[in-house]
C-alpha cells in the first residue's frame, strides 16, 4: 500500500523544511528516543498504572508486531475509538510503529458514524476498548459493524475481548518490523466537526503534527518537568497537540490521564501527580472554576489552564482567571491545522478578551469579505489560513475540497474573526451552519437528515441557540405529518440512530410549516437564520 500522502507545492515544503519546522521527525522515532534518554521517566499514568518511556515504547512495539502478524499491512487504516486509558497510547504508537494510519474517532461516536470513518477511510480494521466509562459496550457496536462494513478486515479489543482479537494478546515477530516511515507521509486520519453533512477525514502528516506541538510546547511552557493532565477525550485535537499529550511526549514529560472531565475526576489528580498544565472546553473550565472555590484538593500545582474549542466570553475568562491559580492561555485552533494562543507573558486584557495569535511565522491569516478580498483591517471578515502544519485537503472528498479551499491552497475556516492591532484575533462567529455544542461541532444537516428518517416528520430544520452552560444547545424546529411526535418521543427515537448523544437536540420545536418568502422557496440557511431570530425574539419576549 503506498503511504498517504497530503501534498503540500514543493516550493512551500521546501520552505518549511529550510525554516527548520520541518525536521523529518516521525512518532515512531520520538518515542524510541525518548525511551533511550529516560527510559525510567513516567510517561503516562492512568487509574492505577504507570508506565515508563521504556514500558511504553515496549508495548507499543509489541503491539505494533502483533498488528502485523495478523495480516494488517503499512498504509492500512485502523479507526481507533478508545477513551482516556493508557492502552490508547500503546495502540497509537504501536499503529504508527507498524506503518498503519490510525483513525481517531471520539467515545461518544456510535455506529452510524463509526461505520461512516470505516467506509471513507477504507479502514480494514476496528480497534476499541470493551467498554467505555459511561458502560457502553463498544462490542455490540462492533457487531453491527461486521454487518455493515463489509472491507473490515479485524476487530481488536482491549479488555475482555469476547469473539473478537484481544489487544493485550497482540504479539509477533519484531524483525518483521518496517523502518520508520517516510516523514512527509500521513500519520493519521483525524476527524473534522462537520460543517455540512457527516464528517470529514483530515490527513496530518508526521513532519506537520510533530511541529505543530513541538512549537505549541514552546509558547505554552512545556518541559521534561511538565505534567500534563489529560481530561477532554484524547483523540480530540486539542488535548492532542494543544501542546497535548503529544506534546508532553514529545517533551519527555507526564501524561495523566483523567477519565471524565469534571473537577471531582481531576482536582485529587492535579494533587496526587503534581499537574502543571491542562487544557478544557470552556463550560468546564467555568465548572472548575466554581469548583475551585470549595475544593478539598490542593491544585496550587497548575501552572497554565487552555481553554479553547468555543469562544470564551471575556466575562467567563475574567471568572477563570479570579477562581484558579493559573495563567488561563486562549486557543483557537482547528483539526484541520491553524492554531493561535494568546502568550502566557500578554497583557492581561489580551488574555482575556482575544484568541490569540498563530503559532507560525508562516501562518498565513487572511480575513476576507464575500467576494474573497480583503477586508480593512481590523474589520471583521472571514478567516482563511494556509501554512506549515495546516492541511491542503481533506481525505478522499473532492466535492468537500473544492468549497473548503481556495485555489490557492488557503483553508476556508468559517470562522468570523477580526484583528485588533496588537495582530491577535478575535472569533466573531462563524459562517457554516454548525452548532458549537460545548466544543463538539455538529452539523445542521447532519442532524436533519437524521429526523428527516422518522415516519412523522415531515420536514425538520436545525439551528444552534445560545446557552448558557454550553455556548451552544442544538434547537430542532420540526414540520410534523400524520401522527404528531412528541418531543421526548424524537429525541428517544434519535438516540436509536447509532449517532453520538451530543448530536441529539436539546430542544424540539414543533411548527406548522416553514415561511417562504413572497418570491417562493428560501435556502435552508436563510429558513434556520429566521427560525432562530424568531424563537429568540419569542424567548426574548416570554
Ligand atoms: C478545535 O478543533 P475542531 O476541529 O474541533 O473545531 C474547530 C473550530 C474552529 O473553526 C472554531 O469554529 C471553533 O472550533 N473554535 C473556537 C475556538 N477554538 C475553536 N471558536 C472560538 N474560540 C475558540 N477559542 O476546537 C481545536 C483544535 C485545536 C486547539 C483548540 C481547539
Amino acid at each position: 500500500m503506498i503511504p498517504l500522502r497530503q501534498e503540500w507545492p514543493p516550493e512551500f515544503a521546501a520552505r518549511y523544511r529550510a525554516a527548520g519546522y520541518w525536521r523529518g521527525e516521525t512518532f515512531p522515532a520520538f518515542l524510541r528516543q525518548r525511551a533511550a534518554e529516560r527510559p525510567g521517566a513516567v510517561a503516562v499514568v492512568g487509574g492505577d498504572r504507570r508506565w515508563t518511556y521504556a514500558e511504553l515504547h515496549e508495548r507499543a512495539e509489541r503491539a505494533a508486531a502483533g498488528f502485523l502478524a495478523l495480516g494488517l499491512r503499512p498504509g492500512d487504516r485502523v479507526v481507533v475509538q478508545l477513551g482516556n486509558i493508557p492502552e490508547f497510547f500503546s495502540a497509537v504508537f504501536g499503529l504508527f510503529r507498524a506503518g498503519l494510519v490510525p483513525v481517531y474517532a471520539l467515545p461518544a461516536h456510535r455506529l452510524t458514524e463509526i461505520a461512516h470513518f470505516v467506509a471513507k477511510s477504507e479502514a480494514a480494521a476496528y480497534l476499541a476498548a470493551e467498554r467505555g466509562t459511561d458502560g457502553f459496550d463498544y462490542r455490540t457496536l462492533a457487531r453491527g459493524l461486521r454487518a455493515a462494513s463489509p472491507g473490515l478486515r479485524h476487530v481488536i479489543i482491549v479488555g475482555d475481548a469476547a469473539e473478537f482479537t484481544g489487544f493485550d494478546a497482540l504479539d509477533g515477530c519484531r524483525a518483521a518490523l518496517p523502518g520508520d516511515p517516510d516523514p512527509a507521509s500521513v500519520a493519521f486520519l483525524q476527524i473534522s466537526g462537520g460543517t455540512t453533512g457527516l464528517s470529514k477525514l483530515i490527513p496530518r502528516t508526521h513532519d506537520d503534527y510533530i511541529y505543530s506541538f513541538r512549537a505549541s510546547n514552546e509558547i505554552c511552557g512545556v518541559t521534561g518537568d511538565s505534567v500534563f493532565l489529560c481530561a477532554l477525550p484524547a483523540a480530540h485535537n486539542f488535548p492532542m497537540s494543544s501542546p497535548g499529550h503529544m506534546g508532553a511526549l514529545y517533551a519527555g514529560a507526564r501524561v495523566v490521564l483523567s477519565p471524565v472531565p469534571s473537577p471531582d475526576a481531576a482536582f485529587p489528580l492535579i494533587e496526587r501527580e503534581r499537574v502543571t498544565i491542562s487544557g478544557l472546553v470552556p463550560p468546564l473550565a467555568l465548572l472548575w472554576a466554581q469548583a475551585a472555590a470549595t475544593a478539598k484538593h490542593d491544585i496550587s500545582s497548575l501552572k497554565v489552564l487552555l481553554v479553547g474549542g468555543a469562544k470564551l466570553t471575556p466575562e467567563a475568562a475574567r471568572r477563570v482567571v479570579a477562581a484558579l491559580p493559573c495563567t488561563l492561555q486562549q486557543v483557537f485552533g482547528m483539526a484541520e491545522g491553524l492554531v493561535n494562543y494568546t502568550r502566557l507573558n500578554d497583557p492581561e486584557e489580551v488574555i482575556l478578551e482575544t484568541q490569540g495569535r498563530p503559532i507560525s511565522p508562516d501562518d498565513e491569516v487572511l480575513i476576507v469579505d464575500d467576494m474573497g478580498e480583503p477586508v480593512p483591517e481590523g474589520e471583521p471578515g472571514y478567516l482563511l489560513a494556509r501554512g506549515p502544519y495546516t492541511i491542503r485537503g481533506y481525505h478522499n472528498d473532492e466535492a468537500a475540497n473544492a468549497r473548503s479551499f481556495t485555489p490557492d491552497g488557503f483553508y476556508r475556516t468559517g470562522d468570523i474573526v477580526r484583528r485588533t492591532p496588537g495582530g491577535n484575533l478575535v472569533v466573531q462567529g462563524r459562517a457554516g451552519d454548525h452548532i458549537n455544542r460545548a466544543g463538539e461541532k455538529i452539523s445542521a444537516e447532519e442532524v436533519e437528515d437524521h429526523l428527516l428518517a422518522h415516519p412523522n416528520v415531515f420536514d425538520a430544520a436545525v439551528v444552534s441557540i445560545p446557552d448558557e452552560f454550553l455556548g451552544e444547545r442544538i434547537c430542532a424546529f420540526v414540520i410534523p405529518q400524520g401522527d404528531r411526535p412528541r418531543a421526548v418521543a424524537l429525541k428517544a427515537w434519535m438516540r436509536t440512530r447509532g449517532i453520538a448523544d451530543f448530536k441529539v437536540p436539546d430542544q424540539v420545536v414543533l411548527v406548522d410549516g416553514f415561511e417562504t418568502t413572497a418570491a417562493g422557496k428560501i435556502s435552508r440557511k436563510e429558513l434556520r437564520a429566521r427560525l432562530r431570530a424568531r424563537l429568540l425574539a419569542e424567548e426574548g419576549a416570554g
